[in-house]
Formats: C-alpha cells, sequence, structure tokens
C-alpha cells in the first residue's frame, strides 16, 4: 500500500493551473490500486498573508466542495482541513526548532511572497516550510503529488526529516516527490513568464475552476501570443502559444507533437477557439457538480470523518516524537 498527501491553499480561486498541476494527478492516483490518498487543505499555510475572516472561511468551503466536483471520491480519499488537525502545528514547532534561518531565507517562495508584501512579512512566511514538512512527514507517505515549484519545499522536508533521523534514531520515512510532466507549470495568460497563480491580482491571468464559463473562454481567446501565427512549441521565443499548448496537451493527453500536427494549417483564432471550448467544458462539468455539494449536508459529513482518520494517524506520529525529544513527562 502506498500512501500519498498533498495540500492545497484555500487562499482564493482554484485555477486551471492547480487543476493541471495538481488535482488531475490526484484523480489519476486515486483510482490506481492500493494507494490511500490524504488531502488537505491547507488553512494555516493561508494565513502567512493576510486574510479576510470571512472570505478565508469561504475559501476553506470552496475548495473542499471543489475538490469533490472535480472527482475526488471519499471513501477512497481522506480529505480534510489541516487545522482541525491539531498535530500540524505541533509537529511543524518541532521542526521550526530544527530548522536555520538561512535554509528558509534561501526559498525562492519566501521571497517571491515577500517581495509582494507591502504590509511587513509575517514570521509564518518564513517558517511556513517546516510546517509544510510537518503536514507530510506525520503520515508515513511515499509520495507528494506536487507542481514542480514545490519541489524546493519537498527536498526541505527530506533535509529535515534526515536531520531528525540521525539526530533521535529513525522516525519519519523519506518521502518523493511526484510531478508529472503534463501540466507542472501552468503560466499566466498575460504574462507567460509568471506561472498561473490564484493570487494574481489581474484575474485575466488565470481561469478560475468557478469562473462564468463565458468569461473563462473569452480569457483564452484574449491571452497574450505572438504575432508569428503558427503554432509552434517554442517556450523561448513563443512563450504564450507554448503555454496555451501546454493546456491543451494537459487537458485532453494529446501530445506536443500530435497539437503541432493538428493545428499545422490554423491560426491561432482557430487554436484558441478549440481550446476554450474543451476548458469551457470541463468547467460546465465541475461546477454543476459543486453546486450540489455546497448546498448538500454531505460535505460537512466528508470532512468530519477526513479529519478523523487524520488525526489518528498523525497522533500516533507525534506521540512517538515527543518522546524522542523529550517533551513532557512520558
Ligand atoms: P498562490 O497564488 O496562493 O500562491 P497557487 O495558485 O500558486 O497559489 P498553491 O496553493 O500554491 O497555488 O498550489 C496548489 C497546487 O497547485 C500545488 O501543488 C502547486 O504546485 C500547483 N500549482 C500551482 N500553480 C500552478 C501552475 N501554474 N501550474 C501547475 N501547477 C500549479
Ligand atoms: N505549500 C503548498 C501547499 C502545501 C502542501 C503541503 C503541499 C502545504 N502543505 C503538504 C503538499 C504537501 C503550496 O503552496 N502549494
Amino acid at each position: 500500500m502506498k500512501r500519498i498527501i498533498t495540500g492545497i491553499q484555500p487562499s482564493g480561486n482554484i485555477t486551471l493551473g492547480n487543476y493541471l498541476g495538481a488535482i488531475k494527478n490526484l484523480l489519476e492516483l486515486q483510482n490506481q490500486e492500493d494507494v490511500e490518498l490524504l488531502v488537505f487543505i491547507a488553512d494555516l499555510h493561508a494565513i502567512t498573508v493576510p486574510q479576510e475572516r470571512q472570505k478565508l472561511k469561504q475559501n476553506i468551503k470552496n475548495l473542499a466542495a471543489l475538490y469533490l466536483a472535480c472527482g475526488l471520491t471519499p471513501g477512497k480519499t481522506h480529505l480534510f482541513i489541516q487545522s482541525e488537525v491539531p498535530c500540524h502545528n505541533q509537529l511543524g514547532w518541532i521542526f521550526e526548532c530544527n530548522s536555520y534561518i538561512g535554509e528558509l531565507e534561501r526559498m525562492t517562495q519566501f521571497k517571491d511572497k515577500k517581495a509582494k508584501q507591502t504590509a511587513g512579512v509575517s514570521a509564518g512566511l518564513l517558517t511556513y516550510p517546516p510546517l509544510m514538512a510537518a503536514d507530510i512527514l506525520l503520515y508515513d507517505v511515499d509520495y507528494v503529488p506536487v507542481g514542480e515549484d514545490q519541489k524546493q519545499h519537498l527536498e526541505l522536508t527530506r533535509d529535515l526529516a534526515m536531520r531528525f533521523n540521525n539526530k533521535y534514531g529513525e522516525t519519519f520515512k523519506l518521502p518523493e516527490p511526484y510531478i508529472t510532466k503534463s501540466g507542472a507549470r501552468i503560466m499566466s495568460l498575460v504574462d507567460p513568464s509568471k506561472k498561473m497563480s490564484k493570487s494574481d491580482p489581474n484575474p485575466k491571468a488565470y481561469i478560475a475552476l468557478l469562473d462564468d464559463i463565458n468569461i473563462a473562454k473569452k480569457k483564452i481567446k484574449s491571452a497574450v501570443t505572438d504575432s508569428e501565427g503558427t503554432i509552434r512549441f517554442d517556450i523561448e521565443n513563443k512563450p504564450g502559444i507554448s503555454n496555451l499548448m501546454s493546456i491543451y496537451s494537459a487537458m485532453t493527453n494529446l501530445s506536443i507533437k500530435d497539437i503541432e500536427e493538428k493545428y499545422k494549417d490554423s491560426n491561432y483564432a482557430t487554436f484558441k477557439e478549440d481550446l476554450a471550448n474543451i476548458v469551457g467544458d470541463l468547467l460546465e462539468k465541475i461546477q454543476s457538480k459543486y453546486k450540489y455539494y455546497i448546498e448538500s449536508n454531505d460535505l460537512d459529513l466528508i470532512l468530519n470523518s477526513g479529519r478523523d482518520i487524520a488525526y489518528h494517524l498523525a497522533s500516533r506520529k507525534l506521540q512517538k516524537v515527543y518522546r524522542k525529544v523529550g517533551l513532557g513527562r512520558n
């Protein structure tokens, strides 16, 4: 049995980048035999940058419903909310005490997010990776499916696990990142040098899974391309169309070569029209299921069950760690 965990932040509208880079992989993993999947909503991570209370609450619930709408199945996947399993903060603290400020300051996400903060940088933004390490190491997982941007945090997680194991004896299993090539890095629709991000201030940069379908299609049709007009993959010189081709490929499982062949006599407008329809169909399917979950009591029942299963696993590991570190009386 392989155990797998991943988390996603409830920091805004889940985008097509999140779907193709993270959620789609989960659906594939979920359908494999001998896989136990844990998926959580990383609300503690979300508050490393300022959040409005009401909005955060709503984002957490929306995200849970969205995950289910995308196809995560409760019997196969344990879905829970990070803050409802306090073992995450508790182990997170132990890892904070075993991390060096220098290594945390080197994290790309920290540097990026720090640069974006206008009203001061929270200490939590710096100590985010030890909390993420705790999220993972509590559960003795084999794999962590994430987008490429999270690889560095995964490496740190492995370093922290090894550091702890060396100091206190074998305690944590070393997890592997699980990154699939297609959809690993979907870029912004207005600036293809930046990744598509749900916290981008310009909503035209991303397709949100809950976007109005016509607006989503329009965003694709007006995505930045170039003046050459041929549908050819060349990230360096044609980043805009290459990004749209990556999206197309991840959506349809057609290879980039197949797409180039299919559209060799077409123009950007035809290609974009087709892609807009493909994306529109996906959003339509997800949105109708989302409507069901957001209005149903099932959502709370599913989250309660996920929380209880996660707590059961995590508390056993935490107890072991406390004992090894010498905390408390036991
Ligand atoms: P934020 O803008 O709030 O930092 P985000 O959109 O970058 O959020 P995260 O919550 O950081 O999303 O990431 C959720 C998951 O989606 C992670 O596994 C991440 O690697 C993946 N992911 C995020 N953006 C992309 C993208 N543009 N392409 C592919 N995968 C992505
Ligand atoms: N840092 C991740 C979200 C995240 C996560 C995790 C992913 C928090 N904890 C544990 C995998 C495993 C992000 O920003 N995408």
